[in-house]
Order: structure tokens, then sequence, then C-alpha cells
């Protein structure tokens, strides 16, 4: 079991033969820049290699009319002026002689990728195909597509393993309208795109690309288009296009399979793109779908034209799915106006469809004239940066040194009673040392509940691995300690890491458990507390909130304001605390501590209570090690105090906390900039200390 890898080399003969700068970008060179990326990385030897398959013709029936696939057949035996002739019938297609062969290997890459993930032969998995398939449709190539990769293999899981709930995630630039067209009416399917778009003047230049687009009669609801109506969009808006959008459908529709349509055209540099995302957003979009469909994603790749930041933006995604901690985002986590609006239209316009997003949206934050759900577009827009400015910033972003060194051991346990019965999965470690005896005691005379030998212990132990994590010897941990000195010893954790020179530490604590108040105006330690009596926000670094009763309060409280404010804080270090009476379920803690893998590189430090079960610590040793979590059980809309608790917490927070928005601001505070010139007004942080953060030393 692991993380499947399907390519074949064949896919690299079919190239354009004559001259067309449209076409040019789609060269075999992209497969080669991907491949050798994976193996520069040490990624690709980790990965379980499949050699691609070709597709039936049955296969290929799934989805195309049999005209359709004949007519494809044929251009195998065209001459170079014939191929031209045909290529010129489509919009954006150059066909080869050896276009069949490729295509067909290109979906039956896709094909062979869902049978070893659905057959658990593989995790998950990568299939490195060209030509791409989002934009092919039932019986026309279309934008460098020939057969529909991902509808077919989508249609396959279906009809062939019974899946009766698929989402198909294309983060590619580009609308994947032929995988919209084949799904539009099937409520199996859920088909989420975003976009560039820019009010229907970018390519494919269509009305149906638009928000308004949800899906006909049984499949209403079920196409979910995002289009991001300037260029320039970057990490803090595909970001937060997941959070407040994609991931609260996602997790109401409980998908039994991710498809990822996975272009990177998407990153910054591509040309066609004119995005800024950076290579590390896509291994954070990946941790992001690992938390459903018990972590079964299949990519299949799509665009993607810029080699460098192809080859990198692949290389990010394959170490999520081989379950590395991941480099965390930079750059300021402050979503732009322009994808603020996209964002607010399109939960405004699936409200109807979806519990999650009902009555969540103050309704008068957007002035309705400010965007144009008919797309026509109001004013003209101002350009993104221009290539040159692109490519000057490019390199410090694709560095290599730019990389956080991964810690030799990801998860590492460190209980008083080591449980020989716990079941852990392989390549966990179970830690025996403890800090030296004076030092432990040294802290646990700050409190008289350390005092007594188990408090003591159990101290020593959380000490040693605490080191460990802030010296980039391991990644996560779980620590445990007796009910009545969990808030010492957080209280001691917080001071450990602020000693170790943390910049900033993301606590979120459930529970009974309060803050250290002479850190109360720290702003080096965020503290959430979830299970307070009512929401409150006493500053903005010092936040408190109820525990939501149902799953789909539990998914807004971690989507609507754990992450976003996980992410806009930028930790070094997250530690989640679970004290007494924390109420959370098992699968609830797992998805917690799994989704908090992504702000702080992987360094996570869990708490538990030494009363907990060994099935708690199991359970999120298993998470921290990259696992899937458990499924949270059937959605159950949040409760109306939920809601309300979020909506207060979201307004009084939003000013400092940028990744909470979900709508851009009113008209006339603040107005419209260009994404590529957002900038925060104020920077959230405390200046940096100078010197590099603790992990580097
Ligand atoms: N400058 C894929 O990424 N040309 N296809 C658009 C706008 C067609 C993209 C021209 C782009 C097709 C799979
Ligand atoms: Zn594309």
């Amino acid at each position: 079991m692991g993380t499947a890898l399907v390519y074949h080399e064949d896919m690299m003969l079919s190239r354009l033969l004559w001259d067309d700068p449209e076409c040019r970008i789609e060269c075999p060179e992209r497969l080669a820049a991907a491949l050798d990326g994976l193996r520069q990385c040490g990624l690709e030897q980790r990965c379980l290699r499949l050699v691609a398959r070709e597709a039936s013709e049955e296969e290929l029936g799934l989805v195309h009319s049999p005209e359709y696939v004949a007519l494809v057949q044929r251009t195998q035996a065209l001459s170079k002026e014939e191929l031209q002739v045909l290529s010129g019938q489509y919009d954006a297609v150059y066909f080869h002689q050896s276009t069949f062969h490729c295509a067909r290997l290109a979906a039956g890459a896709a094909l062979q990728l869902v049978d070893a993930v659905l057959t658990g032969a593989a995790h998950n998995g990568l299939a490195l195909v060209r030509p791409p398939g989002h934009h092919s449709q039932r019986a026309a190539a279309n934008g460098f597509c020939v057969f529909n990769n991902v509808a077919i293999a989508a249609e396959h899981a279906k009809q062939k393993h019974g899946l009766h709930r698929i989402l198909i995630v294309d983060w590619d630039v580009h609308h994947g309208q032929g995988i919209q067209y084949i799904f539009e009416d099937d409520p199996s399917v859920l088909y989420f795109s975003w976009h560039r778009y820019e009010h229907g003047h970018f390519w494919p230049f269509l009305q149906e690309s638009n928000v308004d687009a949800v899906g006909r009669g049984q499949g209403r609801g079920f196409t979910v288009n995002l289009p991001w109506n300037q260029v320039g969009m970057g990490n803090a808006d595909y970001l937060a296009a997941f959070l407040h959008t994609l991931l609260p459908l996602a997790f109401e529709f409980n998908p039994e399979l991710v498809l990822v349509s996975a272009g990177f055209d998407s990153a910054i540099g591509d040309p066609e793109g004119q995005m800024r995302a950076t290579p590390e957003c896509f291994a954070h979009l990946t941790q992001l779908l690992q938390v459903l469909a018990n972590g079964r994603v299949c990519a299949v790749l799509e665009g993607g034209y810029h080699l460098e930041s192809l080859a990198k933006s692949v290389c990010m995604m394959v170490q999520a799915l081989l379950g590395d901690p991941v480099p965390p985002l930079s750059g300021p986590l402050v979503p732009c106006q322009s994808a603020l609006e996209s964002i607010h239209s399109v939960r405004m316009t699936q409200a109807p469809y979806w519990m999650s997003l009902q009555k969540q949206d103050v309704a008068t934050m957007l002035n309705p004239g400010s965007h144009s759900p008919d797309g026509t577009p109001a004013t003209l827009l101002p350009g993104g940066p221009t290539c040159e400015a692109a490519a000057t910033t490019l390199s410090s972003f694709l560095d290599p040194l730019h990389l956080s060194p991964i810690p030799p051991i990801r998860t590492a346990v460190a209980l008083t009673v080591p449980d020989a019965t716990l079941p852990l999965p392989p390549g966990v470690l179970c830690q025996e040392g403890s800090a030296p005896r004076e030092e432990t005691e040294a802290w646990a005379r700050l409190h008289k509940s350390l005092a007594q030998d188990e408090a003591l212990d159990a101290l020593g132990k959380l000490l040693y691995l605490f080191d460990r994590i802030l010296d980039g010897q391991v990644s996560s941990g779980i620590t445990a300690t007796p009910a009545s000195a969990a808030e010492a010893t957080l209280d001691v954790a917080i001071r450990r890491a602020l000693c170790h020179r943390a910049q900033r530490l993301f606590c979120v604590a459930l529970g009974q458990l309060d803050w250290p108040p002479d850190l109360a105006d720290d702003r080096r330690i965020l503290w959430l507390n979830i299970g307070g009596k009512e929401a409150a926000a006493s500053s903005m670094f010092h936040i408190s909130t109820p525990l939501p009763r149902t799953t789909g309060g539990f998914l807004s409280c971690v989507l609507g304001l754990v992450l976003p404010l996980a992410y806009g804080f930028q930790p070094d270090l997250v530690l989640v605390a679970l004290g007494p009476a924390h109420g959370l379920q098992n699968p609830q803690a797992a998805l917690l501590a799994a989704m908090l893998r992504g702000p702080a590189g992987g360094r996570v430090l869990a708490l538990i209570g030494e009363e907990s079960t060994p099935q708690l610590a199991s359970t999120l040793a298993r998470v921290l090690h990259g696992e899937a979590p458990p499924n949270l059980g059937p959605f159950l809309m949040a409760s109306p105090e939920d809601i309300q608790a979020l909506l207060h917490l979201r307004a009084q927070l939003e000013p400092r906390w940028k990744m909470l928005q979900v709508a851009g601001e009113a008209p006339g505070s603040g107005g419209s900039e260009p994404a590529a010139q957002s900038q925060p007004t104020e920077g959230p942080f405390p200046a940096a200390p100078s010197g590099p953060p603790f992990w580097v030393a």
C-alpha cells in the first residue's frame, strides 16, 4: 500500500508537427520535466510505479460516441497535411499519428490508477499523462484534450466498482467544460472547477463556465463553478476557495472517491494561467482533499506549461500523497477582493442545494451591482502581473533551498504507560526517553499540580518529545498527562516553545483548559478554546467558542474558524490539547489533528488525557503519520446557535484574520484592488526576530 504513480513513456510521442503558437506549449517535455523532478527529489522511487495500459474501445465508450472514437483511431494513418486539416476543425487541438495511442494510454492510466486505489493495491496516486482530458467532450476534441481521462475514470468507478458518490476537483486554470457537460445531470458526480474567467473574456469564453451553471435536473447543485475574474490569484485565494466553498460541500457530499483534474497551469509562472500560487500550495490542497473518502485521492495530470513550475508542483503533490509533512505556505495569507467576490458568489448560488452553506453569510456584505452574474463585464479590469514581473519573483519560489528539511521521524508517541497492545501503524516511534530529572523538576516548580510523580513523569516525556520536535528530529507527536495536570503541562509546553525561539504558536485547547494569564498579551500565541460557554474573543489572540454538537456544526467550526485562523497565523508549531471533558468523538479529534498538519509544516503536538482510550492515541498517531481520518458519520446540519457563534466570531475577528472572510468588503470600505497588489494594510504578526527559525538551527 502506498502512492501509485502511473505512467508510460510512449505518452511523450505525440507532438505538434506544424507551427501553431496556441498549441506549442503542450509539448512532450512536460512529462519529462515532471518525471525528472520526481526522480531528483527521490519521490518517484518511493511510489508504486505502474506502467500505463491502453483504455479499451469499450472503456472509451463510457463517455465518447463510437463515431468519435473511430475518427480519432483513423488519425493514425493520416498524413501531416490531413492531420492539420482535421485539427483545424476543433478549438485548440492538434493531432499526430501517435495521438490515438497516447490518448488511449492517458485514459488507461487514469483507469489503472482508479483500479489500484479501489482494489486496495494503493492508498492514492497520480497518473502522469498527456494528452490531457478535461476539455474533451462526447464527440469532440478541445483544448489539447482528446479523450476525457477523468470522466472515463469516474464512469468506470461507478459502473465497475459500484460507487455512488464521486467528487471531481478540477484545479486546472481552465474550465473543464467537457467534464461539466458529461455529468451535468448526474447527482452521483460532484464536479468542482475553479478557472480563469475574467467575466467571460478568457478561453473557452463560455457562459456556462460562470457561477450560475449549477447542473441540470437531478444534477442541480452537483456542478460547482468558481470563476476567477482577475489574474494573479495566489495561495490565500486558493486556500480560501477550498475552506469556504469546496470543502463544506465535499464533506456534506461524503464522496467514496476523489478524482483530481490536476492541472498546474494554475501555478505561478504559467503563461496560460497568469496566477501566483506557489508549488507548496498544491501540497496543501492535496492534504486538504486527503481527509475525504478515506484518503482515496486519484490525481490525473491536465495542464501545466511552465516546466519548472510544473515539476515542482507535481513533486509537492506527490510529497503530500506520500503522507510527508509539507512546507508551510509563504507570503501573507490575505485573499484579494476579487477572489472573495467570487467565493461569496459561489456560496450564494449554491446555498439552495447545500445545508452546509445555509444562513452562514451575512447577506448585506456585497453590493449586488459590484459583480455581474450574467457574465457581462462591468468594467475593463486592470491587468495582472506582467510576465517579466512574474519571472523575477519566480526563481525565489522555485528555489529548492526554499524547502525546509523533513524530520527523519514523522510521528512519535510518548505515553507514560507504554501499552504494548496500542495498535500503531508501522513507522510510528514509541518514545522511551524523558528529559533530565533536574530540568523536569525545574519546570514543575511553576505549578503545584505538577508535583505528583505521575504528572512529573508525564512532563519529562513531554519535554523530551517536544525538544525532538523543536530541534527537527521529529515532525509530530502525542503525549499524555493526568487530567489534574493538563492545564499546567500545557502551560509548560507553551513556555518551552517560546524559549526555543518559536515565533508563533497556535494552541487549540478543547474542553476545560484556560491559558496562562501572564501571556495574555503575547502575540506569539494564538489561543483558541473550543468548549467555552459562548463565542467570545477577548482579544485577537484569545478566542473561545462552544463545541458544536452536530457534524455540520463541527465541520463549520473547523473549516470556517480553526483552519482560517491557523493558516492566517502561519504558526511554527501547533499544540492540540484535549483537556478534561473535551467532548470530542475520536473521528472529530482525528479530523482536527489531520487538518492541523498543514499550517505549521507538519509540526503538531497532541496532548491527551492519561485516562483517554488507547483508540484515541492510536487514531491520532495514524492521522499525524499521514493516514486519512475515519468518517465523521452522517451529516447533520449545524444548529442555529452554532451558526450564530461562527458569524459572531467572524465579524469580530475578520479585521485581523483575513482568511476568515467569505465575502468582499462592502463598496466604499476600501474597494477592489488588483489581486497582484493586494497586501495586508497592517502585518498581523510581531516583527520577526532576526536569525533563522528554530527548525533550521
Ligand atoms: N491564451 C489545458 O490546459 N488556448 N488546455 C487558450 C488563451 C487553449 C488548455 C488560449 C488552452 C487549452 C488542458
Ligand atoms: Zn489548463
